[in-house]
């Protein structure tokens, strides 16, 4: 069994995280969701705490984490705001398919001036056509002589407008499906790589959400990761590894939730008492309590799984599900608790709901997380 005691390693880097969110991200959550503002300050501080490549080895240039601290770190971040942190995670995401299928030439190449400054970069794997089905990819990419030329446009990517380095999915035939998915590295500067306009988002406002075009840009091979037909085999084995601290992020959105619920519970009173005193509200507590217990556990289990070297394709879906879920419906009965303030705009936890949303739907909506815990499962009872 797993001990999830902390070392004093941990509680420091857990403490440094919350003194940063709770510091420097919360007094600006508020106004950055208002005015749908991408704080670009406060990244740079978070890259200078190290917050940012935080799955990037230290030879390389950076923090070197396990994903359970990384974990610990992101709960504390979304504590704060769920949208910086998606931004603040997203290097994680776009250089995990470097980390996985680049050879070491390419990581000292790529990775190190990358990190050696404040940088973002964007994992481009969903299109306009679709999300769900990765295997589906429009995106082409042509060989021609010691290059290939990468045309098609993807979507919903997280800090593309922003970004200087693109880990981007193409198909060198699309009748192969997943069989003929290239990985690519590619730099921003290259002629062709158009990134379009930030989304208006629902939630996750202070993060950046873009197009990014290809028009006929010039990939060497040397920027290749893997083999040829080995790209969606990394994309997979990157979300296996990137879905966890979402489960993390999810977790942060809960906790805050149950806080501002429990808080105002004992201030405010009706029929002469504080609502934490009436038994309909301690029973949404004490619900609301399991669910963040419980996915805080499971993403944690999900970490030590992969941590210790399996694939944890099966754990992390669980995790990043349950945890979603979770979020979700803790932010709603935290709404509730509120009753009418917590629909107001002027109260912190119609936010907290807003954000829960998304980690339903991005690293793979849940219902393809289900798809996937339903497939690994029942290969054990075959
Ligand atoms: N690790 C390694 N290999 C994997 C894998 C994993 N986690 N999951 C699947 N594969 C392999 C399979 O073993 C199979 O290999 P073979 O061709 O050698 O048999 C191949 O990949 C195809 O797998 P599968 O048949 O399961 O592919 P599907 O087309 O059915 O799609 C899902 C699988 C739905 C799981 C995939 O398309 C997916 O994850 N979609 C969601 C994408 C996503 O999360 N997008 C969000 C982007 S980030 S915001």
């Amino acid at each position: 069994m797993p001990d999830f005691s902390l070392s004093s390693e941990q509680t420091s880097l857990r403490d440094m995280a919350r003194k940063f969110a709770r510091g420097e991200m919360a007094p600006h959550a508020a106004e950055c969701d208002r005015s749908a503002r991408f704080p670009e300050e406060i990244y740079r501080k978070a890259y200078d705490l190290g917050l940012m490549n935080l799955n990037v080895p230290a030879e390389y240039g950076g923090s070197g984490l396990s994903l359970f601290d990384q974990c610990l770190l992101v709960e504390e971040l979304a504590y704060a705001c769920g949208g910086m942190t998606t931004s603040i995670i997203a290097n994680c995401l776009a250089l995990e398919p470097i980390l996985l299928g680049g050879t070491d030439e390419q990581k000292r190449r790529v990775l190190t001036p990358f990190c050696a400054s404040y940088q973002l970069a964007s994992f481009c794997l969903t299109e306009p056509t679709g999300g769900s089905d990765a295997g589906a990819l429009r995106t082409h990419a042509r060989r021609d002589g010691d290059a290939y030329v990468l045309e098609g446009e993807k979507c919903f990517i997280t800090n593309a407008p922003h970004a200087s380095l693109y880990t981007v999915f193409a198909t060198t035939d699309p009748a192969l499906r997943h069989r003929g998915i290239a990985a690519f590295v590619v730099p921003r500067s290259a002629e062709g790589v158009l990134p379009g306009k930030d989304e208006e988002k629902m939630g996750h406002r202070a993060s950046s959400t873009g197009t990014v075009r290809f028009e006929k840009v010039r990939v060497p091979v040397r920027d290749r990761l893997g083999g040829e037909t080995d790209g969606f085999s990394i994309a997979m084995r990157t979300l296996d590894h990137t879905r966890t601290p979402i489960g993390a992020l999810a977790t942060g959105i809960a906790q805050a939730a149950l806080d501002h619920a429990a808080r105002y519970a004992l201030k405010r009173e009706t029929f002469g008492k504080p609502i934490a005193e009436h038994q309909a509200i301690q029973i949404k507590l004490a619900n609301m309590a399991q669910a963040v217990a419980a996915a805080r556990l499971l993403t944690w289990h999900a970490a030590w799984i992969i941590d210790g070297g399996r694939k944890g394709t099966l754990e992390s879906s669980i995790a990043k599900c349950f945890a979603s879920d979770a979020a979700l419906h803790v932010a709603d009965e935290a709404i509730q608790t509120f009753g009418g303030y917590g629909y107001m705009k002027d109260y912190p936890v119609e936010k907290l709901l807003r954000d829960a949303k998304l980690t339903q739907i991005y690293e793979g909506a849940n219902e393809i997380q289900r798809t996937v815990i339903a497939r690994e499962l029942l290969l054990g009872y075959a």
